[in-house]
């Protein structure tokens, strides 16, 4: 019975076998980047690879055996269109969410439920089976996460989705109109006029890509009429309120703590159709939206409408919001090319990177609200500081400690800087610098994210560093490598990695929330479906060729042990589990029908195909259940 004692001499010996390769394997990672590093593939840093790793502690933040996580980690899962779900800081997968995507596991794109959501032609097939998504973020009450909803985009064919977190389920998918490369999101955190509502009620969304408008064959070979949006949609009702056009393009997006202001850096405020035009102007910007002007302008009906869209849509161009008094937008300077906009949690702050430049831009909102009220010379004024930081910054994190984490994609490191410090420098202090510490990752970051980092509630505890590139970090599996996700304590003075974890590419942004936040439902209650199937609508209901089979499981056995039909029938099947026990979820498969799904304690789903193959085909439980599992079958009959 006690297994500890039982276990303890082989626990033991694993564990040496474990700590003895985990040894080698470290060693053989430091001479693989040494040598990668000599063929030129690995970057410049790479030769700094065994120190950096003498330094890993994985054991200090090791969560073991029945212990849980403090932080959940929502990560985007790029072009696999999904959503994940990791604990931290063991770096254990606990869940992967189907959101674009189609996933024969949940039955996701398979069920009639999932295909509402992800919307379909008239035939009932899927309008799209892609998606990529980039950005989550969750919504806000009192400037911190409420633990309601998760916002995911997906960059391919614009669409913005909506996880609730106490299913961790997609419930609602907007296809938005009139954009194209639909990429930052960002939820408000409070109304920008009325202060009561100090949760989100709007997501802004920017579009990188520009478009003929209306995007239908006309203005093909000129590029000079193509044009961008802003977007704002609903956070309950997920329908887009508005879109605001712009000069330039979007990237991602940041909201103040206040709710005045939305704000995307464009790294092609050229208006460029081609590279080397998004890459001309010495500086790009950091274009502002002034959320109750542009509400303003929409009630007043100072809106046009594209194509068939009733979308209102504002005109936020330079040409049209001379006057800073009225303008609905305000373009601030920025380095060259940013990428990323990120907010600093005491709601001061906005900070851009210049990819091609290796600053950073630090933007005060009370400056950028002083030119709204015409009270400000020019929009660069509202620059505070630009620390030169690094090569090939990208995103920016904060820790609550008046600290900015940039990653550095080029020089692949994380670098430590000091807001207060970069905004004396700025001012002319040449004897402060703000640069506080740099850490090796490998390789190549992206985004880069701290606990609870995007709130007032910053803790300063971990910084999770998403690496574009993996190359000996791990066991090689083929030509398509994992991404490295390294977590670095970054509670001290110093940085210090403490684990690497693999990811399926591409997770590119992520949020870090605290455990206590999220509150989840361990089982569904029958009522929540209303086409719940129970002992009173059980069975088979015939209407011409249309036939409707109402099932039920519960361990280790289907309502019905036969169904038959006849050949060309529509046949519907709704599946209810009756099951109420925490975890005790079943599967439903068709073969020859491409039918899958599960059905979660007390869930009900459905799926409708046409029964065009006569013959048996046995429908079987997937999902493991009982020990009768293998037992749980039924035979579907279809007469010729
Ligand atoms: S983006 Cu991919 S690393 Cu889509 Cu936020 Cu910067
Ligand atoms: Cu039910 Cu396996
Ligand atoms: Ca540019």
């Amino acid at each position: 019975r006690d297994t500890k004692e039982n276990n303890d001499t082989p626990q033991d010996s694993r564990r040496r076998f474990l700590g003895r390769g985990a040894m080698l394997g470290l060693a053989g990672a430091g001479v693989a980047a040494l040598s990668g590093c000599k063929e030129g593939e690995a970057p410049a840093k790479a030769a700094a690879t065994p120190a950096t790793a003498a330094n890993t502690g994985g054991a200090f933040h090791e969560v073991a055996p029945g212990q849980l996580d403090d932080y959940y980690l929502f990560s985007s899962g790029g072009h696999s269109g999904e959503a994940r779900i990791i604990g931290i800081p063991s770096g254990r997968t606990l869940r992967r969410i189907p959101v674009f995507n189609v996933d024969p596991m949940v039955g996701w794109g398979i069920t009639n439920e999932s295909k509402a959501i992800l919307g379909t032609h008239p035939d009932g097939s899927l309008k799209f089976m892609t998606g990529d998504t980039h950005h989550v973020h969750g919504s806000y009450t009192d400037g911190t996460y409420d633990g309601k909803y998760l916002w995911v985009n997906d960059k391919i064919n614009s669409r913005m989705a909506r996880i609730r977190m106490d299913t961790m389920e997609t419930d609602k998918i907007t296809e938005v109109p009139n954009v194209m490369g639909m990429h930052g999101l960002f939820p408000d955190k409070c109304d920008p006029l009325d202060k009561k509502i100090n949760h989100t009620t709007r997501v802004f969304c920017g579009s990188e890509f520009h478009l003929p408008q209306p995007n239908d064959g006309r203005d093909l070979d000129d590029p000079s009429k193509w044009y961008a949006l802003f977007s704002c949609l609903d956070a309950e009702t997920m329908a887009v309120r508005w879109q605001c056009r712009v000069d330039g393009n979007m990237d991602l997006v940041a909201t103040s703590y206040d709710g005045a202001l939305a704000a995307s850096n464009q790294y092609n405020t050229e208006n460029a159709a081609d590279q080397a035009g998004m890459m001309a102007a010495e500086r790009d910007a950091c274009v502002f939206f002034n959320v109750a002007r542009i509400e303003a302008a929409v009630k007043a009906g100072k809106f046009a409408t594209i194509g068939s869209s009733k979308v209102p849509v504002v005109d936020g161009r330079k040409v049209s919001n001379g006057d800073p008094k009225t303008a609905l937008t305000c373009y601030v300077p920025v380095g060259k090319n940013p990428h990323g906009v990120n907010a600093s949690p005491d709601g001061k702050y906005f900070v851009c990177s210049g990819k091609l430049s290796p600053t950073a831009t630090v933007i005060d909102l009370a400056l950028v609200t002083k030119w709204f009220n015409g009270e400000l010379k020019t929009e660069r004024d509202a620059v505070v500081a630009e620390p030169e930081i690094g090569l090939g910054p990208l995103h920016t994190a904060f820790d609550g400690k008046g600290n900015a984490f940039t990653t550095l994609f080029l020089d692949s490191q994380i670098v430590k800087w000091n807001i207060d410090d970069a905004i004396k420098q700025y001012k002319g202090d040449k004897a402060v610098k703000p640069v506080r510490d740099r850490v090796d990752v490998h390789y190549q970051p992206g985004h880069g994210y701290i606990s609870m980092g995007e709130t007032k509630e910053a803790d300063g505890k971990y910084f999770n560093s998403g690496n574009k590139f993996s190359k000996d970090r791990f066991l090689p599996v083929g030509p398509l490598h994992c991404e490295t996700e390294q977590l670095i304590d970054i509670s001290g003075d110093k940085m210090r990695i403490v684990s690497d974890h693999t990811a399926y590419p591409e997770p590119h942004d992520a949020i870090i929330v605290r455990r206590d936040i999220v509150k989840t439902r361990q089982i569904y209650n029958l009522d929540d479906f209303p086409n719940k199937v129970t002992a009173e609508n059980a069975g088979v209901e015939r209407k011409g060729n249309k036939v409707h089979v109402r099932l039920m499981s519960q361990a280790p056995q289907f309502s019905m042990p036969v169904i038959k039909v006849k050949k060309g029938d529509e046949v519907t099947i709704t599946l209810t589990n009756h099951d109420k026990v925490e975890d005790l979820t079943h599967g439903f498969a068709i073969p020859r029908y491409n039918i899958n799904f599960i059905v979660n304690p007390q869930e009900t789903k459905s799926v409708t195909f046409k029964a065009d193959k006569p013959g048996l085909s046995w429908i079987y439980c997937t999902h493991f259940c009982h020990a009768l599992h293998l037992e749980m079958r039924s035979r579907f009959l279809v007469e010729a």
